[in-house]
């Protein structure tokens, strides 16, 4: 399917596919082959130079991952996809492709925890300046801007404080300076939000999370806007080798086609869950962007199309009964990652975030008492049942 249906379930399942040429397979094939052989001399010097199509090393491409990169790109409205073997090879990907030595980057400070530390711990070796900062305030971004900014990196919603940042203002800023603006799409997937419409650049994901949706893979996925993009990412992916396998791609692809079935549940459970939480005497705060109580809640419904299942909450009586709760769970499963069918539940300072130091940590408003969930696909009710029964014992 090359046109826009009416609707993301027609989208998830076509967009981008067409059968198997081979023997009209309805599933596309896993093509696990490393390489593939030429008729001749000519041909193989032809696919090299780019004057004839076809595929060459899968480093460089292969039918199955091109399947899925077809499926994300025009769920996207993107130019094209590049699927990577991890949401961080993703990130790699793009800062690499960005970034020089004494460039500079902003980013969101309350970013998955690698993702931030990949850059200060890493990346800061070869030369990189940074500021992780508020994004969510644009006059914020403004004013941290130097002339050697070279990128402008946003998670939206961000890990873990579902904090928004106004994709479109973003935008609009970066066109103005001439720095590209990549959006981190993970927390949403395409279903709720497209940021290349809102004038992004480049978007990525971690493929692990919604668009596989069944905690059996890793991946990640970059969909650029223009052709110019894509060449220059391609060209990194494929030389730094961050390439995803044919087996995960097809997963992921088997994955993408309920994600908006499994969004739209899974969302359903996350606005009712954080209503009981809200509600509940013991629950200091919660922090979801379909209740009105979140401060973006009015971005939220504007840049995204459905509030997602992502949530935070603190209890009244901080960590310790936050991690009496957590180990009281007995449906929802405690585990980092997200995305899933199955509900999780985790302690981002101690878990996914525990390597960033605690001061930027609370700057970013990633507090101790802070607890994740990333609603699934059960039945509301006995999902509800179970964290009632878990408050019940921090009492
Ligand atoms: N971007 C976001 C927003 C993420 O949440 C993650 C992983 C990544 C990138 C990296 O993707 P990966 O390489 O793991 O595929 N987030 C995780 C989390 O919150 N818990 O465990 C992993």
């Amino acid at each position: 399917m090359k046109d826009k249906p009416k609707s993301e379930f027609t989208g998830v399942i076509h967009g981008g596919q067409h059968l198997d040429p081979s023997y009209g397979g309805v599933s596309v094939p896993i093509y696990q082959s490393s390489t593939f052989a030429f008729k001749n001399a000519a041909q193989g010097a032809a696919r090299f130079a780019g004057k004839e199509k076809g595929y060459i090393y899968t480093r460089i491409g292969n039918p199955t991952i091109s399947a899925l990169e077809n499926s994300v790109a025009f769920l996207e409205n993107g130019y094209g996809g590049m699927a990577t073997s991890s949401g961080m090879s993703a990130l790699t990907t793009i800062l690499i492709a960005f970034l020089d030595k004494n460039s500079h980057m902003i980013g969101t400070e309350a970013v998955y925890g690698p993702s931030r530390m990949v850059v200060e711990s890493e990346l800061s070796r070869f030369g990189i300046e940074y500021d992780y900062i508020d994004t969510s305030d644009i006059k914020n971004i403004e004013a941290h801007l130097r002339p050697n900014t070279r990128l402008l990196f946003l998670e939206t919603p961000a890990n873990p404080t579902i904090i928004l940042s106004d994709i479109r203002a973003c935008a609009d800023l970066a066109k103005k300076k001439g720095i590209p603006l990549v959006v981190d799409n993970t927390f949403s997937s395409p279903v709720l939000q497209k940021p290349l419409d809102l004038g992004a650049d480049v978007v990525m994901h971690s493929l692990t999370k919604f668009l596989n949706g069944h905690s059996d893979v890793v991946g990640g996925i970059i969909v650029p806007k223009t052709e110019e993009l894509f060449k220059r990412l391609r060209k990194v992916l494929t030389l730094m080798g961050g390439t995803m396998d044919p087996h995960q791609a097809w997963l992921v692809l088997r994955g993408i086609k309920t994600l908006a079935l499994r969004v739209e549940k899974s969302q359903e459970n996350a606005i009712k869950l954080a209503q009981f939480l809200e509600n509940h005497p013991q629950v200091k705060w919660v922090n979801y962007p379909g209740l009105p109580s979140h401060p973006q809640h009015d971005l939220a419904k504007k840049q995204m199309k459905g509030f997602g299942s992502m949530l935070c909450f603190g209890l009244q009586g901080g960590y310790d009964a936050g991690r009496k709760m957590i180990d009281a769970v007995k449906l929802c499963t405690l585990a980092v990652s997200l995305g899933g069918v199955e509900s999780l539940i985790q302690h981002p300072a101690s878990m996914t975030h525990a390597g960033v130091p605690k001061e930027k940590r609370e700057k970013a408003g990633i507090s101790d008492d802070l607890i994740r969930i990333s609603v699934g696909c059960e039945g509301y009710e006995d999902l509800k049942d179970d964290l009632e029964q878990a408050l019940a014992q921090t009492a």
